[in-house]
Parts: C-alpha cells; sequence; structure tokens
C-alpha cells in the first residue's frame, strides 16, 4: 500500500525506532523514577488553612491562591533533610535503572543556579545546587540521569500561552532566548545527562515554533551524541504534537502515557514509549494529605511488568517533602518493589515483548539479547493449570519457578501449540512469581 504524506520541513527525522547504542540502553532500562520536586513541596496542597485537592505541584494556579505569596516561597526554601546520596541509593535498591528529575516545573523555580534568572536555589536560604549534588549521586549510583524541563514557565515575563499581539511575539522571543539559554547551560553544566524529558509543551505559543525548537533540538543534540529526547518537544510545521501531520512519531520515544498504558503492542504502533505514573492517582510534587486510592505495591509491579511486556519503561514518581524527605508510603513502595525486583529483575531489564498470544495469569516477557522468556504470573488459576500457547513451530520443554530453577515444573501438552504449566504455589503468595520457560523451534 501506497503511503500518501504531505512534505514537512519539521516532521519526523526518522521512520522506525533508533537503534543506536543511548537508545539500546534506555529501552532496556525497564524501571525508571520520577522526581517532582520544587517550592510546591512547601505549602505541600495546602494554603492558609484551605485544602487544595488538585496536583499539589500546581497549586499556583488554583482559585485564589495569591500569586506573589507564591513566587516568595523560594524565600523558604531551605531543604535541611535533603540528601542526594540517600535518594539515589533508595532508588538504586528500587530497582531504577534511570531517574528523570524536575529541573524545573511550571513555576519557573530553578532547581539549578541559572545564570539567565534570579528566581532559582541560588538566591533561596539553601543556595547549593540540588541539580548538580542530584546528578553527583544518581551517576555514582550507577543510575542514569534524564533531566525534566518544563517549556511553561509562569515566572519568565516573556512567557505567554497563546501570542495575541506583536507585543506579545516580542516578548516571546525574549522567553524563546532564554529557554534555548538554560537548555544549553542545563547541558554544559551536567554533561553525563542522558536525555531531557520535555513537558508543558502543549501551549499555543509553543505549537507554532516548529522551527525554533526543531533547530533547538538539534543544536542540544550535537552537545551530547546519544542525547534522548521523548515526543513532547517539538511540533510540527502544523502545530501537531507527539505525532506529526502524516502520523509519524515525533522524537525519539512516545511520551503521551501519562498516569495510563497501553493494553496490547498494537496500542504501542510499535514505538518505544515510557508510562510515567503517580502513586496516588494525580499528585506529582509532594501534597501532605493523599485523598482517594493509593497504588499499592502488588499494582505498580503489575504496570511495570506489563510496561515491559509491550517494550515500554515504567517510571514511577516521587514527590519529596518541603525538608527533602521522601514520604514514608513511597519509602515503603519503593523498598518492597526493590525486594521483588532483587529475585525477580531478570524478567525485566533487557526484556521486551514476546509474541505469543496473551493469557488471563500475567505477562510474558523475553529478554532481547538471549531470547530467555519469562511469565510473571499475577492471577493463579484455581485449577493451578497455566496454560501457554506457543506459536508455529515453537516446543515448549520446560517450565521452571526463577528462584528455583533447579526444580522443573510439571509441563502437559494438551494438544498441538499448546500446553498446560501445573503449579500452585505450596502456600498463599502476596507477590506475582516468575516462571522461565525453554523452548525449541522445530524445523
Ligand atoms: O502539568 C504537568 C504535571 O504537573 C506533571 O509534571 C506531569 C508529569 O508528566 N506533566 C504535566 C501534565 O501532563
Amino acid at each position: 500500500e501506497k503511503r500518501i504524506s504531505v512534505k514537512l520541513e519539521h516532521g519526523a527525522h526518522r521512520l522506525g525506532k533508533r537503534t543506536d547504542k543511548p537508545m539500546q540502553a534506555w529501552r532496556n532500562y525497564g524501571l525508571g523514577q520520577f522526581i517532582h520536586w520544587g517550592v510546591y513541596a512547601i505549602p505541600g496542597g495546602h494554603w492558609e488553612g484551605q485544602y487544595y485537592p488538585g496536583a499539589a505541584e500546581w497549586i499556583r494556579s488554583w482559585k485564589g491562591m495569591p500569586k506573589d505569596a507564591y513566587d516568595n516561597l523560594y524565600k523558604q526554601f531551605n531543604p535541611k533533610k535533603f540528601n542526594a546520596k540517600a535518594w539515589a541509593k533508595q532508588a538504586g535498591d528500587m530497582g531504577a535503572k534511570y531517574v528523570i528529575i524536575t529541573t524545573k516545573h511550571h513555576d519557573g523555580f530553578c532547581l539549578w543556579p541559572s545564570k539567565y534568572t534570579d528566581y532559582t536555589v541560588a538566591n533561596s536560604p539553601y543556595k547549593k545546587d540540588i541539580i548538580g549534588q542530584l546528578v553527583e549521586a544518581y551517576d555514582a549510583e550507577g543510575i542514569d540521569v534524564y533531566l525534566y524541563f518544563s517549556i511553561i514557565d509562569w515566572n519568565h515575563p516573556g512567557y505567554r500561552s497563546t501570542l495575541k499581539s506583536e507585543q506579545d511575539r516580542k516578548e516571546y522571543e525574549e522567553f524563546k532566548k532564554f529557554t534555548r539559554n538554560q537548555l544549553v547551560e542545563l547541558l554544559t553544566l551536567y554533561p553525563s545527562t542522558k536525555g531531557l524529558w520535555f513537558d508543558g509543551s502543549w501551549d499555543k505559543a509553543w505549537t507554532e515554533q516548529a522551527e525554533f525548537a526543531d533547530a533547538l533540538g538539534k543544536e542540544l543534540r550535537e552537545m551530547i551524541p546519544g542525547l534522548i529526547i521523548g515526543s513532547r518537544f517539538r511540533p510540527d510545521d502544523n502545530g501537531n504534537r507527539h505525532f506529526d501531520t502524516n502520523g509519524d512519531l515525533i522524537g525519539d520515544y512516545e511520551q503521551g502515557w501519562e498516569r495510563k498504558m497501553p493494553n496490547t503492542i498494537e496500542d504501542t504502533n510499535g514505538n518505544d514509549w515510557d508510562c510515567v505514573m503517580t502513586v496516588p492517582e494525580n499528585q506529582w510534587g509532594y501534597h501532605s494529605d493523599w485523598k482517594g486510592h493509593v497504588k499499592t505495591t502488588n499494582e505498580l509491579i503489575e504496570m511495570l511488568v506489563k510496561a515491559a511486556s509491550l517494550d515500554g519503561n515504567f517510571v514511577l514518581n516521587f514527590g519529596p517533602d518541603g525538608q527533602g524527605n521522601i514520604r514514608s508510603e513511597e519509602t515503603r513502595l519503593a523498598a518492597e518493589i526493590g525486594e521483588w525486583m532483587k529475585e525477580n529483575n531478570e524478567a525485566v531489564y533487557g526484556c521486551g515483548y514476546l509474541d505469543w498470544e496473551k493469557q488471563d495469569w500475567g505477562y510474558y516477557t523475553v529478554n532481547r539479547e538471549t531470547g530467555k522468556k519469562y511469565m510473571t504470573v499475577f492471577n493463579i488459576p484455581v485449577s493451578g493449570a497455566l496454560r501457554v500457547k506457543v506459536p508455529g513451530k515453537t516446543k515448549l520443554n520446560k517450565a521452571y519457578l526463577l528462584n528455583d530453577p533447579g526444580a522443573s515444573l510439571e509441563l502437559e501438552e494438551i494438544h498441538r501449540n499448546e500446553y498446560f504449566i501445573h503449579y500452585k504455589p505450596a502456600s498463599a503468595t502476596d507477590r506475582p512469581f516468575v516462571i522461565g520457560v525453554e523452548t525449541t523451534d522445530a524445523k
């Protein structure tokens, strides 16, 4: 079928996946950590006795919030408990292979001492460079660092969401220069950065900047060879985001899976993707009062394995408080996920989609290099019979528990290309478990 495509100057610059080493490393991470931290952590969803139920990092824009007071919060930013090494160690113990850190969120407050604005940590009582400390600590822990950067900047005088007049356009030019300067500054100060995770790029003003954003992307990519940038950065010629006018992915991976996940490989369009997930329904920055459902360790492990099974990375968000403490709920989740990963990470790291018919017990994954296949079981059938359907000429030879590879599980061939693995844990399990399977392909 002939593909009809519109000629674009600033559409996708590549069709299909990137195959270079840095992108392969990205693809193999499996699990990442997101950190949302800024001055919004000080009010933590409350202001003068009033409770703001929405996302805590958005409190500045909630109705009734005095903007000036918010913009002066940095004078109180002095996180005495902040310990970059402890954060990095905790992330490493959880099993995270990469971290995405908010260098600045929509409020514009910079966690690094940017020379292009006074609204930075350098002018807070804390003074020290937070991003620098985190980069050093996570690098030392062997966790790759990605910098989150919001295009929206409520603090910059030239920032606009729409450009309605000549004056707007003039001021927005200043804002564009500022944006470019800050990004160049970040990559200069932190050259070990592996990628940029853009956000707040949905404004009409920004979606009209295809040419500028494309050139900036090129400049940034030249600064760090292999730099990874997702689909939330630059619009195409017609202002389309994520996918260009021809439906092709803009950037290195799809960045649209926020607090939601694909269900099938078709949903991913064969692209690389990450899923960024909050622990409560929708809180990224610290909110002292989590209302509603708070995700459990098992739910999060399921999302992680599901992501791997569909060729995506799973990134779990942490929102430290105004003092730099990681809240106890997150500490507990990190420890429990870490415990599980310690035993079962083989089914996640370096693993992706296995082209076998999905079954109700859970998810298949396959190691991209070794070809080793895994079944992570979340739902144990009452019968204890786990169905496995293999394609074409594949034969199932062996099934074993990942944490007890010596003992084979009972295999029953029920008919051509279909098997039962008989297994019921002797006692109730409170965590998913992994079965490794071995196959041969008959000629
Ligand atoms: O508005 C932000 C939100 O606060 C948070 O940073 C998330 C993270 O993906 N991104 C935006 C909403 O899409």
